[in-house]
């Protein structure tokens, strides 16, 4: 296949209700959609990146000259018959694995479309229902998260995680546990935490945690390893995790139990098979993470869920817990039962929504 085209589109949509992390609070979320065209067939992927520099050092505004400038030239006019082959091509472009992803999700899409296969089956997944979680973040009172809480499980999702933050942790937790002592819980730190509070994040070991991600800085496996000694709850690491070497040093040295996979930082979906690689031969389980996708990244996010070691139910829920419509149709739903069926339809399974993709696009370069 030769790549004739590439559209880069920025789209923004608000959020059906704000989402705080220890990063902070956001109310709308701009995504970068990326089609690739050839022989007549369109792939789509998403970009992850945010507004904001907080998950990571790359936003909307880098990723879109990233693109631009280094990624798409090197694959436009190009032949290629696999995604697989993208990874090297980009090579020499240092870092940016958002902006890397969201091009390289849209070939797989691609070529399993030329293959006439989901790309499940294409990522060498199995079909098979997805376990779903969702992730809520911190409100403005406890009442409101415990609502929030029993909405979700009403809803059939089968476990809930909680971010934290220092003030908003311990006391939190307690709450969350009294009122539901028996349901699957694990807590997201997103790195607010340092080694001065050991003793303080050993309290949340009282609480049977499925798991404690990301507490301390992305950059810290060193800390990570002396709070899991101290722990009995397992760590998973989310934002140290950046490809295959980081999944395999922080597993040799014992800084985590657990990996949260996320194609967006990693830099596609050829290193999340990587990494997910590493993980199951080394016997530790992962799950696929989330960042807020519209329905073309959450598609991407339950086809890769589909590999053998994503064992633990994911942070891949339905589009409308965070958008009135969805870049994708039919939007992404979950059963009663908190898990979702991967289409059997060829590519991720879904149709761009190209009239609603239309209407929010803020601005978009053809290629
Ligand atoms: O750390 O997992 C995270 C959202 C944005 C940035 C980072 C994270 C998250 C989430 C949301 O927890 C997961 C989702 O997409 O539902
Ligand atoms: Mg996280």
């Amino acid at each position: 296949m030769k790549l004739e085209r590439v559209i880069v589109r920025e789209v923004s949509l608000p959020l059906v209700h704000f989402f705080e992390t220890s990063f902070g609070r956001i109310h709308g979320r701009r995504v970068l959609l990326v089609e690739v065209r050839a022989d007549g067939l369109s792939g789509w992927g998403e970009c992850v990146a945010d507004d904001a520099p907080g998950f990571s050092y790359e936003t909307v505004d880098t990723a879109w000259p990233v693109l631009s400038r280094f990624l798409v030239p090197r694959m436009l006019g190009v032949r290629f018959s696999r995604a697989d082959e993208y990874p090297g091509r980009v090579r020499s472009v240092r870092g940016h694995p958002m902006a890397k992803a969201g091009l390289e999700a849209a070939l797989w899409d691609l070529q399993a479309k030329a293959a006439g296969i989901p790309l499940w089956k294409l990522l060498g997944g199995r079909h098979r229902p997805i376990p779903c979680g969702v992730s809520i973040g911190i409100q403005d009172r406890p009442g409101i998260l415990l609502r929030k809480i029993e909405q979700e499980l009403e809803a059939g999702y089968q476990r809930i995680k909680i971010k934290i933050k220092p003030g908003w942790d311990v006391r939190i937790v307690a709450a969350v546990r009294k009122r539901f002592p028996r349901i699957s819980l694990m807590v997201d730190a997103n790195s607010a935490y340092d080694r001065t509070d050991f003793d303080h994040l050993a309290e949340l070991d009282r609480f049977d945690l499925l798991m404690m991600e990301q507490p301390l800085e992305y950059d810290d496996v060193f800390r990570h390893v002396e709070l899991q000694a101290r722990l009995r709850t397992p760590i998973c690491l989310d934002e140290s995790i950046r490809h295959r070497r980081d999944a395999d040093h922080a597993i040799s040295v014992g800084a985590c139990r657990i990996v949260n996979i996320k194609m967006g930082r990693v830099g596609g979906h050829t290193e999340a098979k990587a990494v997910h690689d590493v993980c199951r031969a080394r016997g530790v389980p992962v799950w696929c993470g989330g960042m807020l996708e519209t329905g073309i990244g959450r598609a991407h996010n339950v086809a890769l869920s589909t590999l053998e070691n994503f064992t633990l139910p994911g942070d891949v829920s339905a589009s409308r817990r965070y958008f009135h419509r969805d870049t994708a149709r039919p939007p992404i739903e979950v059963d009663a039962d908190g898990t979702i069926t991967p289409s059997l339809d060829p590519g991720i399974g879904y149709e761009p929504d190209l009239e609603w993709i239309d209407r929010i696009t803020v601005r978009s370069r053809a290629f």
